[in-house]
């Protein structure tokens, strides 16, 4: 049976079907990129930078904040809690060997989003038990960033939507294309890097990926 698609309202903790992640994989200069997608008419944003040093993560993760400030855009920082409370951001995003829920949450003070990946029901289902405000679920399909040899795929997407009430945001390896059948089998919203990232033109790419949004 199709998931019943809720309309995605500005109340909604996640405010956008599209979940934009500046990622390190990238050509461009994190803040250039976080710029685009904003003018793109990004509203949720995550910054990941892996191997990067420490002083540069900050640097941008100020500078993105503000810019995402500026646009009304949701903004969180992937993995370093620390660096989500310097840049002020509205919330960090924790994988499972990160910091616990419990302990991030008790550092970044009330009122912020805290995200938790999950890549099970069983890990989805601690994450909501955990307090989680919403879950990362993946990898969906082969390929992507993470070159996926075996996507987890909609069913099991069906599964975690059965089993818990706060909002997903599926990832690996969605494209534009695969985006309706992703929400259709219960993502709240979509996460995509290479796809948007590896676009010729990332603008044009965001604003097609912001529309099906709207039809999904
Ligand atoms: N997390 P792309 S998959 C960062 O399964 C990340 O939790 C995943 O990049 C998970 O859109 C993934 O290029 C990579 O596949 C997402």
């Amino acid at each position: 049976m199709a998931y019943q698609v809720m309309p995605m309202t500005s109340f909604h903790p996640l405010r956008s079907r599209f979940y934009a992640i500046v990622d390190s994989s990238a050509a461009r200069n994190p803040v250039d990129l976080a710029r685009i997608l904003l003018d793109s008419g990004v509203r949720m944003l995550q910054l990941r930078l892996k191997a990067v040093p420490t002083r540069d993560f900050l640097e941008s993760a100020r500078a993105i904040a503000q810019m995402c400030r500026d646009s009304n855009a949701l903004f969180i920082v992937n993995d370093r809690v620390d660096i989500a409370i310097l840049a002020a951001a509205d919330g960090v995003h924790l994988g499972q060997d990160d910091l616990p829920l419990e302990a991030a949450r008790g550092l970044l003070g009330p009122g912020r989003i805290v995200g938790l990946s999950t890549h099970s029901v069983e890990q989805a289902t601690a994450a909501q038990a955990a307090g989680a405000d919403y879950i990362g679920f993946g990898p969906m399909y082969p390929g992507g960033a993470k070159r996926t040899l075996v996507g987890q795929g909609v069913e099991a997407l069906r599964k975690v939507r059965a089993a818990v009430r706060i909002p997903i945001v599926a990832i690996g390896g969605i494209t534009e294309a695969r985006m309706a059948e992703t929400i259709q089998a219960g993502a709240d919203s979509v996460a995509i890097i290479s796809d948007v990232l590896n676009a010729p033109d990332i603008q044009a790419k965001v604003r097609r990926i912001l529309a099906i949004d709207s039809e999904a």
